[in-house]
């Protein structure tokens, strides 16, 4: 650090964004000129993790510092779900918050409000203000989930009194007087391919039932702009202090409605279009720092929440247009599978004068950064806080190539697999072997599954036969660790 003032910090985390979807990683026809750019003044983790293939279980792992496994309630979450994330538990805003730091959260949220049975016309408690967030804006759950308005603070912005908002997730509880999507199909301005098939909103069809809060219902093409500015605000209102930032964005997650200046702005149709939009925000947050004159005095890390998806319940042509684009790059499977292509994300972090730009094979997960965060603005943990965070801190400042040693990265239903140095062991599972609605390789066979990750990236070659010692070993510390209160090992 230049000077005695901690560094800021600003997370920004797609949604869905894949292991191949930036040019940094090694796509080329998807223009992310500002992903392109971050990197070269970043390290770039080859080996990075979000802590699942889904939504909701990463980021509860990145806001706690637990495995997501370790809570029951960390699944994929309807928007009326109360919080997973328990007010006395010790959180990444917490952290900074008692080093001295104003925290904010814009952005998608995805870990549930209230305490059940949530009324949205009154203040809603707790919400990401009661878990160590001074600032927060944010949509309750995902773009194609009802309610969709957005929160700020304790309320719906934009709410009428005499235009209560009522919503359910229950299709015996179906409001009538509402637009929904085997009735009103006329409305649908995008048809949905799974799912997708309760209220009708702006055109598109939605989980879950809304009704009423007409005026504060979102506008699905400007939510980049929205977002983007309430997060470029917090930061301009809070430049003298330090801060800390969770800037949620909501791309490339269905539906995926690019703003007008993007429309059409790829070959790909809307996915590549989003994607060019999330890497137009980035920018436009990397700009403001700059302006600011931020830049040296902020770490930002840029990840994802999971893996990619192509066919994620809307026709918007994703599978159909996406050429030689390989979402995953090299890597197998997607969004909820037990391979690599869920769980193992861009991630970048940049520091300048303190991390020199690069690149780097260290083996870490966002689980971890809670703990690194903390080493790397000298702030202790409580002995019981986020007890599968370890300090990884040496390999963001690019001092150790090594990182971790093992992390279990966890599928859709709570599956979980093990990452073992150059190693991934999948255990055998039940299931189909491919989504039939998203067409993904899921993972799960009834035979065990080893690859060497150094010379199989794709986990084409199970090595299970040939390396049955390697194979038993792992399943065994994979117990070991489900069955530990506390992992902090490397
Ligand atoms: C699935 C949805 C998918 C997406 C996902 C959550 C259907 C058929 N599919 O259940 O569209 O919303 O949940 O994505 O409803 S996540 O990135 O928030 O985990
Ligand atoms: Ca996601």
């Amino acid at each position: 650090m230049t000077n005695s003032k901690k560094p800021n910090v600003i997370i920004m985390y797609a949604d869905d964004l894949g292991y191949g979807d930036p040019g940094c990683y090694g796509a080329s026809s998807i223009p992310t000129p500002n992903l392109d750019q971050l990197a070269e003044q970043s390290l770039k983790f080859t080996d990075g993790y979000a802590p699942a293939a889904t939504c909701t279980p990463s980021r509860y792992s990145l806001l706690t510092g637990n495995y997501p496994w370790r809570n029951e309630n960390a699944h994929i979450l309807a928007g009326d779900a109360p919080l997973i994330i328990e007010e006395d538990a010790y959180t990444l805003p917490d952290m900074f918050k008692e080093a001295g730091y104003d925290t904010g959260i814009v952005g998608k949220w995805h870990l549930g409000l209230g305490e059940g049975d949530i009324d949205w016309n009154e203040e809603i408690r707790p919400c990401p203000l009661d878990i160590g967030f001074d600032y927060s804006y944010i949509m309750a759950a995902t773009n194609d989930r009802v309610p969709c308005v957005y929160i700020k603070g304790r309320e719906v912005e934009g709410l009428k009194e005499d235009d209560p908002i009522k919503v359910t997730y229950d299709r015996d509880e179906k409001f009538s007087g509402i637009p929904t999507y085997y009735e009103d199909s006329e409305l649908l301005d995008l048809k949905s391919s799974h799912g997708h098939d309760m209220s009708i909103i702006n055109g598109i069809g939605r989980i879950g039932y809304m009704k009423g809060g007409k005026e504060a219902i979102w506008d699905d093409e400007d939510m980049a702009e929205v977002f983007l500015n309430k997060a470029t605000s917090f930061v301009a209102e809070h430049q003298e202090e330090p801060f800390f930032l969770y800037y949620a964005l909501h791309q490339p997650h269905v539906p995926r409605v690019p703003g007008e200046k993007f429309k059409g702005s790829t070959e790909h149709g809307p996915r590549g279009d989003v994607i060019a939009e999330l890497d137009w925000c980035v920018g436009q947050m990397l700009n403001k720092l700059g302006e600011l004159g931020l830049k040296e005095d902020t770490i930002v890390i840029f990840t994802s929440d999971n893996g990619p998806v192509l066919d994620d319940g809307y026709e918007d042509q994703a599978e159909e247009l996406k050429g030689d684009h390989a979402p995953a790059g090299p890597l197998r499977g997607g969004k909820y599978s037990l391979y690599d292509g869920g769980v193992r994300v861009p991630f970048m972090v940049r520091w300048p004068d303190m991390v020199e730009p690069g690149e780097s094979s260290a083996l870490l997960g966002q689980v971890d950064l809670l703990c690194s965060l903390s080493s790397l603005i000298d702030q202790p943990l409580p002995e019981e806080a986020a007890r599968d965070s370890f300090d990884v801190s040496p390999a963001l400042l690019g001092e150790d190539n090594t990182g971790r040693t093992e992390l279990v990265n966890e599928a859709i239903g709570a599956k979980v697999a093990l990452r073992q140095e150059n190693w991934a062991y999948i255990p055998p599972y039940d299931g189909p072997a491919v989504m039939d609605t998203t067409g993904i390789e899921t993972g799960n066979s009834s035979e065990p599954q080893l690859y060497n990750l150094n010379k199989d990236i794709g986990q084409r070659n199970n090595a299970a036969d040939e390396f049955p010692d390697k194979a038993k070993k792992m399943s065994d510390r994979l117990h070991e660790i489900l069955n530990s209160a506390r992992t902090r090992s490397r």
